[in-house]
């Protein structure tokens, strides 16, 4: 008897085609004082949810991993696949905002796109985290409650480099920067000494002016809360369609995306004397 027999109902069914969706969900922690976005994480990094240094090597044994999707490129030169990129990732939230943050080690900042159009964050050096809020087990691709906060790591910080495509009821696929007043960001370069194009991106989005807008189901935030995540990280370093790293989901079907609980505060890791 395969596992198909044994699906009793529709939403079950939609639930669990992929595997990972149901597996144990990821518990981002509630914050008790707000960090200061100014590209540091020190205020926060040790109360948030992070799962430590993500690379292609570990991505390769994901259960979500496709290599056409998860994916370096090649221009000569290149130096270690993991020094091309690899980078933790932070996420945590309060009362208004969700909280972003990732620690990145890339070799080259590649921000110029041959066919730029301001929705084409995908096209260059851009962090992005998708999230479904409420997560519902529809499978939706960027319809109602589903958001994309997209941070492309332009020195310039043009107005699209904050940017969010989303649902909304009964539409898809909208594409917007994000508000200003939504919105607050630092990219800190070279923050290590040891390569001009690593850096540390901070950010935080304000929930009820995305959320809101995207599902009128949306509430304000309480521990329990279910929404859905990937994070999804491009690296073209020169020419077009580049490098990319899927996390948590494998794209923009948000029925693949993690199950991510809002959940209580968490006290850094003790480390022990002996
Ligand atoms: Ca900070
Ligand atoms: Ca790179
Ligand atoms: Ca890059
Ligand atoms: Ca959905």
């Amino acid at each position: 008897m395969t596992g198909f027999v044994l699906c009793i109902g529709v939403e079950l069914c939609f639930a669990t085609p992929l595997g990972f969706a149901s597996e144990r969900p990821i518990r981002v922690p509630m914050l008790g004082s707000a960090p200061r976005i100014d590209g540091y994480l020190e205020d926060w990094k040790d109360q948030s949810f992070s799962d430590g240094v993500w690379d292609i090597q570990r991505l390769r044994h994901a259960p979500w991993y496709d290599a056409r999707r998860n994916r370096l490129t090649d221009h000569g030169n290149e130096p270690r696949p993991e020094d091309d990129l690899r980078a933790r990732y932070y996420i945590a939230w309060d009362s208004k905002f969700f909280y972003f943050g990732a620690e990145v080690t890339d070799n080259v900042n590649d921000v110029n796109d041959p066919n730029h159009a301001d929705k084409r964050w995908y096209f260059k050096d851009c962090i992005c985290w998708f999230m479904e809020g409420p997560r519902d087990r529809r499978n939706e691709q960027f319809g109602q409650g589903d958001n994309a906060f997209c941070f492309v790591i332009d020195r310039r910080r043009p107005k699209y480099a904050a940017w969010w495509r989303h649902g909304a009821p009964g539409r898809q696929y909208i594409e917007e920067p994000l508000p200003a007043t939504s919105v607050d960001y630092q990219i800190r370069f070279n923050p290590w000494g040891r390569g001009r194009d690593d850096y540390v991106l901070e950010a935080r989005v304000e929930m009820a002016s995305t959320f809101g807008r995207s599902d009128p189901d949306w509430g304000p935030p309480r521990r329990g809360h279910e929404y859905g995540l990937e994070i999804v990280h491009t690296d073209p370093d020169g020419g077009d369609y580049g490098g990319h790293f899927i996390i948590y989901g494998t794209g923009d079907d948000d029925s693949s995306w993690a199950r991510m609980i809002l959940s209580e505060p968490q006290s850094p890791i003790q480390r022990l004397t002996k």
